[in-house]
């Protein structure tokens, strides 16, 4: 096992890290900028090290500074959390060349699936169900024309580099079709230096399905059910769920089936998440494979009893998976609320600041995992959320019962927050229902706008 790991990540996530290895008595190294000093992942690792100013720029994205951190103190491995370098093929190369493990895929997995034709075509070989489209890229208008007529309006282009939706173009028409591959083209090649798109056929009012994977290094994969993320904002997911509402077991089977042969298919190895798109007739599709630990990881956990980050860092070891398939079972349903220091009903301002109060809920079924306290300063520099709830219960609605009863307990005072927003939605009859896809957190959000003004 390894004996020492530095984590390259500062927030929830890093206090997250930190606990899995305390739990398995590996010292901890922590990175922090200068305006993390006072973070709760500094104060708890055995080791702190500051690796540049505020800007991610300089700091969390620094591959040197990280890495210089990394020999110095005697890391052996490394933990990327989400976001930041998670998905840097680069950083994994170099962590190989300096004889650490990255606790994640290798390079030439991220790579590979993150460059989204080359993902999409290699799980339609292995037999994963993909959205009907252009073979890879689409190079020049008369074949994007004839390829949309053949698939039907509305189509959508899509950047090759992209993903969570940047570089994404939807058209109902050719003008549309034309208009949306010259700027879908231009962003890309703005944003991620790479013009390539390809098209797809949209689907209309689907729901965001993700299936959760674990591998070794010896080929052994398997998959812990799906999680229900259709509840998102301006691709911000706010609130996740495990199993979906949507998924019967013989769905979820069956998408667990394709998705852990996709993975086979590129020898995956450690955790990962494959994103599938449910159309209304039950059809799912591949869409994109997510190359780390994500944010929703403890919804999962919390239904199948497994830590996740442990695994990865046992995985990451060298250890054999040491359970099949038929050995994960589901048990209740667990909900995860994003705290965020913004009010999502007023136009997800964000809200920097200094927390005045905290009092945070707890009790039986009730998790929080967050960096903050009561003093914390929310620093304009990172991402917006401080907090996860997540609420595990026997059945759906007692976990929406439990979630209401935590949100109600939680108090965060001289900031705005998201509490607001789902407190209401945990009343709302829709999403008791499960009577949504993702498109619904913006039509409610817009028919509440409406319904103020009257
Ligand atoms: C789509 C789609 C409909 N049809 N592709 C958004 C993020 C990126 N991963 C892909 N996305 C979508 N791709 C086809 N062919 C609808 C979306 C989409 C979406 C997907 C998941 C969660 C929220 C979303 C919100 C808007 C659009």
């Amino acid at each position: 096992m390894l004996r020492r790991i530095l984590i390259a990540n500062r927030g929830e996530i890093a206090v997250r890290i930190i606990r899995a290895c305390r739990e398995l008595n590996i010292e901890t190294i922590a990175v922090y900028s200068e305006a993390d000093r006072d973070s709760l992942h500094v104060q708890m690792a055995d080791i702190a090290v500051c690796v540049g100013p505020a800007s991610s720029q300089e700091s969390y994205l620094n591959l040197q500074n990280i890495m210089a951190a990394a020999v110095a103190h005697g890391a052996e491995g490394i933990h990327p959390g989400y976001g930041y370098l998670s998905e840097q093929a680069l950083f994994a190369e170099m962590c190989e060349a300096h004889n650490i493990v990255f606790i994640g895929p290798t390079a030439e997995q991220i790579e590979l699936l993150g460059d989204k034709t080359k993902a999409k075509a290699t799980m339609k070989a292995a037999g994963v169900p993909v959205i009907p489209g252009s073979d890879g890229e689409v190079t020049n208008e008369k074949s994007l024309v004839e390829l949309a007529d053949k698939l039907g309006y509305p189509v959508i282009v899509k950047a090759s580099a992209g993903g969570g939706g940047k570089g994404m173009r939807l058209a109902r028409n050719k003008e549309e079709l034309l208009h949306g591959f010259s700027t879908a083209r231009a962003e890309a090649a703005a944003a991620f230096n790479n013009d390539a798109v390809y098209l797809e056929k949209f689907i209309e009012g689907p729901r965001h399905i993700e299936v959760q994977l674990l591998g070794d290094n010896f080929g052994n994969v398997v998959h812990f059910g799906e999680r229900e993320c259709s509840l998102q904002r301006r691709h911000q997911k706010l609130i996740e769920e495990c199993p979906s509402p949507a998924v019967s077991e013989d769905l979820r089977a069956n998408m667990g089936e394709k998705a852990v042969l996709g993975a086979k298919a590129v020898n995956y190895r450690n955790a990962g998440t494959m994103e599938f798109l449910l159309d209304k007739h039950n059809n799912f599709y591949f869409m994109e494979m997510n190359t780390r630990i994500q944010v929703e990881h403890p919804v999962t956990e919390m239904v199948y009893g497994i830590d996740l980050v442990k695994e990865q860092i046992r995985l990451a070891s060298g250890e054999l998976l040491g359970y099949g398939q038929e050995d994960l079972v589901p048990s209740g349903h667990a909900i995860e609320c994003r705290i965020n220091a913004e009010e999502v009903r007023v136009g997800s301002r964000p809200s920097p600041g200094k927390i005045e109060t905290l009092f945070v809920p707890g009790g039986n079924g009730v998790r929080w995992d967050s960096h903050a306290h009561t003093g914390y300063v929310i620093s304009p520099f990172y991402d917006s959320m401080f907090a996860k709830i997540i609420a595990w219960a026997p059945d759906r609605e007692e976990a929406i019962q439990r979630m209401q009863r935590s949100l109600q307990e939680l108090v965060v005072e001289g900031i705005e927050t998201s509490i607001p927003f789902h407190r209401e939605m945990m009343g709302d009859e829709r999403f008791r229902n499960a009577d949504f896809t993702t498109d619904f957190v913006e039509q409610w959000l817009e028919e509440r706008k409406l319904s103020d003004k009257k």
